[in-house]
């Protein structure tokens, strides 16, 4: 993904309509928009093909299964038409490899979820997010996610993975974090859903993000 204006839009809603509206609105101010399940279960794959014309698309399955079954879910992903696929890390080396691999072969991107920007995230995510992210480097996944709410988690990730990973990181806005301050704790792109797509001007709003980071 190319890095313009380290934004990437959470299409988080459930009809093509409004999908596609809001993301030809914001399309200029996000380098990325990420589908995950409430459109796709909502409109099928389809929509992939459609927003991957206004902009690369993330396909956010948080992918968590099997070498085999995540084999066959990443194809799936990468046919449709989806730059880059974000996976969990906890089901362990060999499942993220498998990921890794198809990612490969088509060309794409993976993304390793360390440790998630809810509440309940610290609960089982925080023993583990630095193995997950110290096995997202050695298994060549492209990045990590990490919790915008938690900056100072953001910091240490990025201390585990160096420069050469890229961070997404989701929880701006809606959740309580900033897009300043986790820009400057050093992640290279924010996930912003609800703030944006629930918006008067999803344009206005996209465009206050990035002036906000100055990225
Ligand atoms: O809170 P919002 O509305 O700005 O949306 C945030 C989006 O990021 C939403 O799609 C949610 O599912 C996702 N997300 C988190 O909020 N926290 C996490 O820890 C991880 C994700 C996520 O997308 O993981 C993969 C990037």
């Amino acid at each position: 993904m190319e890095k313009k204006n380290c934004l990437i839009l959470a299409l988080d809603v459930t009809d093509r309509e409004n999908a596609l509206r809001i993301a030809n609105e914001v399309s200029e101010y996000v380098d990325s928009i990420k589908v995950g399940y409430p459109l796709v279960l909502g409109e099928g794959l389809g929509i992939v093909k459609e927003l991957a014309e206004l902009a690369p698309v993330i396909a956010d399955f948080k992918v968590a299964d099997i070498p085999n079954t995540d084999r066959l879910i990443c194809e799936q992903v990468f046919k449709a038409g989806a730059d880059a696929v974000i996976t969990h890390g906890f089901t362990g080396r060999d499942s993220l490899d498998s990921c890794v691999k198809v990612a490969k072969e088509y060309g794409r991107d993976v993304y390793v979820v360390t440790e998630m920007s809810h509440p309940g995230g610290v609960e089982f995510f925080r023993p583990v997010a630095e193995t997950i992210a110290k096995m997202a480097v050695d298994a060549g996944a492209t990045g990590v996610v990490a919790p915008a709410t938690r900056p100072e988690r953001v910091r240490d990730i990025r201390k585990i993975i160096g420069n050469d990973l890229h961070i997404i990181s989701p929880g701006v806005g809606a959740q309580g974090g900033s897009a300043a301050d986790v820009i400057n704790a050093g992640a290279d792109w924010v996930i912003v859903g609800r703030s944006i797509y629930n918006s008067d001007s999803p344009a206005d709003a996209a465009m206050k993000i990035c002036n906000d980071m100055k990225c």
